[in-house]
């Protein structure tokens, strides 16, 4: 197994939620010219285009991996660049394009260019049913009811297949819905615990997609970034699981959301109209058991759902003063 230093990173659908606040962490720590950002359609942010490279890709394109990968003469590989539940359930066959040709231009460039590393994030969507919904455990049946789910766990697959077949050292996790400040998710289930707070700082008023009661694991930002990076700084022999670990935060129902929500902004109201994502929601989780990642690579949330929501109403106000929500 590689214990080659990781020196050029490339971060694909780095313009999305999670890339986009991963991209800047990486530059802090690697340099800014080393983390070279890649997008598709979304607008690069002027903080993601003045702080270091960035360069279009279509990641369907094995070509157009494989150019930027050579041009800049890159290790690792962060591939975040993903069709995520809501918007895969409107368009499976996108979701299952983007998502799989998507890993297997990535996983093939990284091997044919003897790269050290890859990223790639699963998903709390490679569960279904059939598995249990409370401290959800690492090892258990996958049989999602979404594209994306199904992408998810052939995903995991593919990166095992290519740890065991190729050694190429490949790390994921699991991750649950994020919460953050700077830039709204893209069509996802977990979408209504990030809109939340920006319409409870924008109109005092949300009406919510999903039930009140409805409980799943979430995780805010600064955890969700420490998770990737811990994770591929871990030296290669602590991690066990080449398909993606389980990673918790905190896990909290709408209702407790908005409640949390009330103690900063007492008159915030929020309705609840479940729609179609609310039959994805049911079908996932409620809490997630991580204990194989905290044993063997030392993970640790650091945010729970009072100190998440604290700093989210923080970040946001200000954000909404100075006129950039
Ligand atoms: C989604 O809701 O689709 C994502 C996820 C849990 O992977 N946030």
């Amino acid at each position: 197994m590689s214990t080659k230093i990781m020196k050029r990173i490339l971060v694909t659908g780095a313009t999305g939620q999670i890339g986009s606040e991963l991209t800047l962490e990486l530059r802090k720590r690697y340099g800014s010219d080393n983390v070279i950002a890649a997008g598709h359609r979304r607008k690069p942010s002027e903080r993601l285009l003045s702080s270091g490279p960035f360069e279009y890709m279509d990641i369907t394109k094995r070509d157009s991996v494989e150019k930027l990968a050579k041009k800049h003469d890159i290790d690792t590989f962060y591939h975040l660049a993903a069709v995520i539940s809501a918007v895969g359930e409107r368009n499976p066959q996108l979701a299952w394009n983007v998502n799989m040709s998507g890993l297997c231009n990535i996983l093939e460039v990284a091997k044919e260019h003897n790269m050290v590393r890859v990223f790639w994030p699963s998903s709390i969507a490679v569960f279904g049913p059939e598995a249990p919904r409370v401290n959800t455990p690492q090892d258990t049946v996958l049989i999602p009811r979404t594209m994306y789910g199904v992408t998810k766990v052939a995903g995991e697959l593919l990166c095992n297949y290519y740890f065991m077949r190729f050694g190429l050292d490949v790390r994921g996790v699991r991750y649950p819905g994020i919460i953050s400040s700077e830039t709204l998710p893209g069509g996802g289930t977990t979408d209504y615990a990030v809109e939340i707070f920006y319409e409870a700082i924008k109109k005092r008023r949300y009406t919510c997609f999903v039930r009140e009661d409805t409980v799943l694991p979430m995780m805010y930002m600064p955890d969700c970034i420490k998770a990737a990076i811990n994770l591929m700084e871990a030296d290669p022999s602590r991690i066990k699981c080449r398909t993606s670990y389980n990673v918790a935060g905190t896990s909290f129902s709408a209702g407790e959301l908005t409640e949390e929500i009330k103690k900063h902004i007492p008159e915030f109201r929020c309705e609840y109209k479940p729609d179609f994502r609310q039959e994805i929601a049911d079908s996932w989780p409620m809490s997630i058991d991580d204990s194989a990642a905290c044993e063997e690579w030392g993970w640790k949330p650091d945010y729970d759902l009072a100190s998440m929501t604290r700093d989210m109403i923080e970040k946001l106000t200000k954000r909404f003063a100075e006129g950039s929500l």
